[in-house]
């Protein structure tokens, strides 16, 4: 996520931010919000929500994106992220909306992980979140951005966040992402370019190559 910012093509004027995750659409409103962005929702617009069909992050951004792209004559902006657990070959990874079924009962997806652990004797609490970004233009042209952050998973703890925030310890932190608030968890140092979260990483790899600050 360092070094020189890749020039993509800029972004400027309205954007969809095409989800219908509540938790993530918070967050990309907050780290969108320094660049002058009117950012717009799928929700908000309507939008049908396509089907994931790709087996790997990048490919699962890239079809919401470009759905919402296409259907609102608008650039759009997709997430498709999860949790990736070592001792569990990689699972949830790209299906850890779907462990927690149509419910969206995260606290069962949390139950799930610690059982699958227990139920192969693993001692390993290695895990990483990752984040595919990608932007799409109704012309079709796209950019990715990918962040991953690396931590341990621990007892459930906070209720802050989204999603599986409160079983993951980032590195070098005492806190999960449940304990933070969204600050602490993005993490942002815009002089230096760095991100603490997935999406932050990502973020501002996407915010230095397509995006302005607003004067
Ligand atoms: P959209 O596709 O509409 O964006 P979704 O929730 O279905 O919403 P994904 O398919 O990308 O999104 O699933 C990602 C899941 O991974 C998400 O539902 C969370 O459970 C988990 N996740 C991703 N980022 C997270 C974060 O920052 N904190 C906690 N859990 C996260």
């Amino acid at each position: 996520m360092s070094g020189a910012p890749r020039s993509g093509r800029r972004l400027s004027g309205k954007v969809v931010i095409a989800t219908h995750n509540a938790g993530k659409l918070a967050e990309m409103r907050t780290l969108l919000a320094p660049f002058g962005i009117d950012a717009v929702s799928a929700g908000e617009l309507g939008l049908p929500e396509p089907e994931e069909t790709g087996t790997m992050f990048a490919e699962n951004a890239a079809i919401k994106a470009q759905a919402a792209a296409a259907a609102a004559g608008l650039p759009a902006f997709a997430d498709d992220s999860g949790l990736c657990v070592d001792a569990l070959d990689g699972a949830p990874g790209i299906f850890s909306a779907r462990w927690a079924g149509p419910a969206k009962d995260f606290a069962g997806a949390m139950a799930r992980i610690a059982s699958e652990l227990d139920g192969r004797g693993a001692t390993d609490r290695r895990a990483h979140f990752v984040s595919a970004l990608v932007l799409a233009w109704p012309d079709g042209h796209t950019e990715l951005f990918e962040g991953r952050v690396f931590g341990d998973l621990v007892e459930p703890r906070g209720s802050a966040g989204f999603g599986y925030d409160p079983i993951f310890r980032p590195d070098g932190h005492d806190r999960t992402f449940g304990e933070m608030t969204a600050d602490e968890k993005h993490g942002i140092d815009w002089l230096k370019g760095e991100g603490l979260s997935h999406r932050a990483r990502a973020f501002v790899a996407l915010s230095r190559a397509c995006l302005a600050p607003a004067r």
